[in-house]
């Protein structure tokens, strides 16, 4: 039987083989059948080697996968991300690497009309070489690449041979060629052993490669993402996209529009059916031309399911299955899409203009984090990566991301994750921190890599946001001599004239146009932050008079300005896309490329793992204004997450307690791409750090919010319902030994997807004579014995708490395979209980939290490998802040 007649089922696009390290995918759209067909079984590519250019030895290699990992993975390199090891691994970058394989083909597969290698992936400048043909010379990590490899094909084994140019040797040509430095302070250069010279601008690669203010430089090369081969006959779908016309509670009209790529002319038919909708489907027939050809569907669903974001319904998704059939030819096309309406609103109000994003017609504050690429090395982030990243951001009830400009468009996987999770992406085009070169081969380069990301991603629910770049506006700020980071001022005027006019040429003009042509529903924003923009070039990017301010603020005033948290509560625009304080991450992180010996936060290695050029000592100088320094360094490491979690939720909380005025609140950063000191909230290896357990309560769809504010008392009420719900505030003044010395309870009505002030008094009267280094205030919304959410006051900083010295009773019990309920009280205060299980990765439903006086707090816990009671209960560590003993 042939093979190419088996079917490969009817809702299936037609990828026949797993794109596993080192395998090849095949898809075919061919056969004279209605279904689409398979190639030969024989076709495959693969193994996989490579070596330095010129070295006689070729070396087992992993595709995708990158240099540095391969060198890894064959012993030739130790962890790069172990103690100081990144400073020998320089000379990678520096050499020309090959890559080689064997591409097995039938003599049907390359009977095909098309018999072409797509590439959805190459870091970065890659010849490939076909049966020593040259068939493709690459020079975007963004963009895929397909060549028809048929002329230089033959049944039979073929060799594929890449070739990649080192990028840092490439970039120091195109450095010299282009006259004077452009600013880029990002590019860790003199890691790199290149002095001044920073040339990652002028590469088409993740900027993040050339080193960041918390990352490591490993400028890789390599297959990054699969490689498939594509073979088919006649026509083939290019393109599917959905475009809803029109989408309300009772109607959603949408247009399928195919793009078919033909090779024959023909009849033929398109149609498009929903796996999980059966009566929606529809058909037409066209006459196929050679070239590009056009097919539109038009559909209407009554009372569509719509999407919403997490914590305001079901991310509902339509399975949709487009099929195009012709005499000669078959092929299909999934798309899994969510039907409703992103807006970013921008119009007067009372406070000036707006800034927020409507969903389905409600406005909806986004609460959420920047996000980074997972790992140095890209290809080696795992599916359960990006699962734990995505479910960490639904577990603290985000509702957006931001892909952060100097990373990598996502791999399709995480935003899938995404739309079914209802986080809303505000996405970024790969550019950051730097201005670019004016060469029209670069701005044709980037054109190509927009229309192909967008094309890939518009059919996404999830994007909300096209934004052309992280911060080179505010940094430039080219209409404002004065203004910016002051990177025009080594310049002369014809430079800045060069570079001004690169700015405006690629946001201004490229990236717009092509969101304008290939998505038009989505909202374009040239940067962020730009604080107001008038809709052409004149921005006023940290313009924070409230009645011009339009747009979103990155609000480094806490951290890089040296300000008090406090600060957060004043400092507050409409939208706050970027925040954030550092911590180290917790010692089993810090153990993981350190030895004992580096124990200190100023030895060598620890420095090394800090890429801020005010890292630790700025960690340290927050942590002395409110809390005991420790001398050891578990203790260290602790306090200054508590630090980070207790800072940030002052901003968090800050900025919701300020809603409809700031609709938006994106702390830096919800990852890491190594283990080091850094904004995260969750560690390298998905640890949640302090801030993460903190988020989850300061974004609680209803939130108490609590301030001391010079001697006033303020409890604000913050709901994202989309209801009125009634609760009750419920107040006590509490000695640290347990004894209520005030309280009070009073109905309220919390007001659907608002924020109000509840509670004000001054402190005096609340303490009513109680020495305030020994009270608290607790504050509560109840509803019946259900508490919908609670905040603690203290009067004073911690260091200046008269905290109890007091056992804690705990009872640890196994419940099932590594699950675990530990039962935790104490007679009197513990101050930020931080729970661990000695020597095991646990997951906690809290932590980090203060137990009170006679309170019973019950705390879930998983291991992934099972542990006996008495296993469990001999590992369990506790640490809080009466442990802490200063230096
Ligand atoms: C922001 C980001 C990053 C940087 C972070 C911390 O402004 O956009 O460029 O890593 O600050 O400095």
């Amino acid at each position: 039987m042939d093979p190419r007649a088996i079917s490969n089922g009817p809702h299936r696009r037609s990828v026949l083989a797993g794109t596993a390290a080192g395998a090849l995918a095949v898809a075919a759209t061919t056969g004279a059948g209605a279904q689409p067909s398979r190639p030969s079984p024989s076709t495959k590519i693969g193994p996989w080697t490579f070596r330095a250019a010129g070295d006689p030895a070729w070396l087992k290699a992993t595709v995708p996968g990158t240099v540095h990992t391969d060198l890894l993975a064959n012993g030739v390199i130790a962890d790069p991300f172990y103690r100081v090891n990144e400073r020998d691994q320089q000379w990678i970058d520096k050499k020309d690497w090959e890559y080689r394989s064997t591409l097995t083909l039938s003599a049907a597969d390359l009977a095909h009309d098309h018999v072409e290698l797509c590439f959805e992936g190459l870091d970065t400048y890659a010849d490939v070489y076909v049966n020593d043909t040259k068939v493709l010379a690459a020079d975007n990590m963004f963009r895929a690449w397909t060549v028809d490899i048929k002329p230089h094909a033959r049944a039979g084994a073929n060799s594929i041979r890449i070739y990649f140019h080192s990028p840092i040797r490439l970039g120091l040509k195109a450095l010299e060629a282009f006259g004077f430095p452009i600013p880029s302070p990002n590019d860790q250069s003199e890691a790199g052993g290149l002095g001044d010279k920073r040339v990652g601008v002028f590469t088409r690669k993740a900027g993040y490669h050339y080193g960041w203010d918390w990352g490591p430089r490993f400028v890789t090369s390599g297959i990054w993402r699969p490689v498939q081969l594509r073979v088919w006959n006649a026509a083939r779908i290019k393109d599917l996209r959905i475009e809803q016309d029109a989408v309300s509670a009772d109607l959603a009209e949408l247009t399928a529009r195919f793009e078919i790529l033909a090779s024959r002319s023909g009849p033929a038919t398109v149609e498009l059916t929903c796996s999980n909708d059966p009566a929606l489907s529809a058909r037409t027939t066209l006459a196929l031309k050679p070239g590009l050809n056009i097919a539109t569907l038009k559909l209407s669903i009554a009372r569509p399911k719509l999407w919403w974001t997490n914590g305001l319904g079901e991310p509902h998704l339509y399975r949709l299955q487009g099929r195009l059939v012709t005499a000669a030819a078959s092929d299909t096309r999934e798309v899994a899409t969510g039907l409703r309406t992103v807006k970013l609103v921008q119009k007067p109000d009372a406070y000036g203009t707006s800034f927020y994003i409507e969903l389905n017609g409600v406005p909806v504050f986004m609460k959420g984090a920047n996000y980074i690429p997972n790992d140095s090395f890209l290809p080696r982030i795992t599916s359960e990566v990006y699962r734990r990243v995505v479910q960490s951001a639904v577990d603290t009830h985000m509702n957006m991301l931001r892909v952060w400009g100097g990373g990598i468009y996502e791999n399709d996987e995480f935003y899938d994750l995404c739309d079914q999770n209802g986080i809303l992406i505000w996405q970024d085009f790969m550019f950051a921190c730097s201005m670019l070169p004016d060469d029209p081969a670069f701005f044709d380069n980037i054109r190509e890599e927009v229309t192909q990301n967008i094309r890939r991603l518009r059919n996404h629910p999830c994007i909300a946001v096209w934004c052309g770049n992280n911060e080179i506006d505010a940094a430039w700020q080219a209409r404002n001599p004065d203004g910016g980071w002051g990177w025009k001022k080594t310049l002369t005027q014809a430079q800045q004239d060069r570079l001004t006019r690169a700015y405006d040429v690629i946001f201004h003009d490229i990236l717009p146009r092509a969101v304008e042509a290939l998505d038009p529903q989505r909202f374009y924003w040239p940067s962020s932050p730009i604080a107001a923009w008038d809709g052409k070039t004149g921005v006023l990017n940290d313009d924070l008079n409230r009645e011009k301010q339009s747009g979103d603020i990155h609000y480094w005033g806490v951290w890089w300005g040296q300000k008090p948290f406090s600060e957060y509560r004043k400092a507050i625009g409409r939208f706050m896309t970027e925040y954030g304080f550092q911590s180290f991450p917790e010692f089993r992180t810090v153990a993981s490329y350190t030895q004992p010996g580096d124990h200190d936060i100023f030895s060598d290695v620890m420095k090394s793992h800090q890429r801020s050029s005010i890292g630790n000592g700025t960690i340290k100088a927050y942590m002395e204004l409110d809390y005991v320094v420790p001398k050891d360094f578990r203790q260290f490491l602790y306090v200054g997450q508590v630090l980070q979690a207790e800072g940030i939720k002052v901003a968090m909380e800050g900025h919701r307690v300020r809603m409809p005025f700031c609709m938006g609140s994106l702390f830096w950063q919800i990852n890491d791409c190594w283990p080091v000191a850094s904004w995260s909230s969750i560690d390298y290896y998905g640890r949640w750090k302090a801030q993460h357990f903190f988020a989850r309560k300061a974004f609680a769809p209803i939130l108490i919010s609590t301030v001391l504010d010079g001697d006033v008392v303020r409890a604000s009420a913050v709901s994202d319902l989309l209801q009125d719900r009634k609760a009750v505030l419920s107040l006590q003044v509490l000695d640290f030994d347990g004894t209520v010395h005030w309280q009070q309870d009073a109905a309220v009505v919390l007001k659907a997807n608002a924020s109000e002030t509840v509670f004000q008094s001054l402190a005096d009267g609340l303490l009513n004579g109680r020495p305030a280094e020994r009270s608290l205030l607790r504050v509560r919304l109840m509803d019946g014995s259900e508490t919908l959410s609670e905040n603690l006051l203290y009067f004073r900083p911690v260091k200046n708490l008269a905290l109890p010295e007091t056992r804690i009773d705990s009872r640890l019990k196994a419940l099932g395979k590594g699950e675990y309920a530990l039962a935790l009280t104490a007679p009197a205060l513990v101050k930020n209980l931080l729970v661990s299980l000695e020597g095991h990765d646990a997951t906690l439903s809290d932590n980090y939290f203060d137990l009170l006086p006679g309170e019973t707090r019950i705390i879930q816990i998983m291991t992934s490998a099972a542990l006996s009671e008495p296993e469990a209960t001999k590992a369990l560590t506790l640490m809080h802040m009466k442990h802490v003993r200063a230096g």
